[in-house]
């Protein structure tokens, strides 16, 4: 009985060995490669939405990865960005991302005449 205990205890230091090991160099490869991935960087944009515009109008974002986060929302509208093949229905508390090279891009809702009626807006990716 006091072997078998002695056995069962080494048995578990040898796996906790073992699996640290294991863990760590991919643990570190697998976080430097998600916060930093070469050449981009990351933009976060709170926007609001309602009937019938985009608050704000005019956004600024880094080449890379651009997240819009959908802050408040009232009625049925998207997040149309042709020329990136972005098209996000809005709903408040929700984010999206997408990726952006640096030029100018209109952005809209698709929703009926909303774009007419005032909901457009500049995304500008330097
Ligand atoms: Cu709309």
């Amino acid at each position: 009985m006091k072997k078998l205990g002695l056995l069962i205890i080494a048995l578990i230091v040898v796996a906790g060995v073992v699996i640290a090991a294991k863990n760590k160099p991919s643990q570190e490869t697998s976080i430097t490669e998600e916060v930093m991935p070469a050449g981009s960087e990351a933009t976060s944009q709170e926007v609001k939405s309602g009937s019938y515009f985009f608050d704000p109008f005019e956004i600024t974002a880094k080449a890379g990865t651009v997240t819009i986060t959908n802050t408040e929302n009232q009625g049925f509208h998207t997040f149309v960005i042709d020329e990136l093949g972005v098209k996000e229905t809005l709903a408040a508390g929700t984010s999206f991302s997408f990726e952006a090279e640096p030029g100018t891009y209109a952005f809209y809702c698709d929703v009926g005449n909303h774009r007419e009626l005032g909901m457009e807006g500049v995304l500008t990716v330097e």
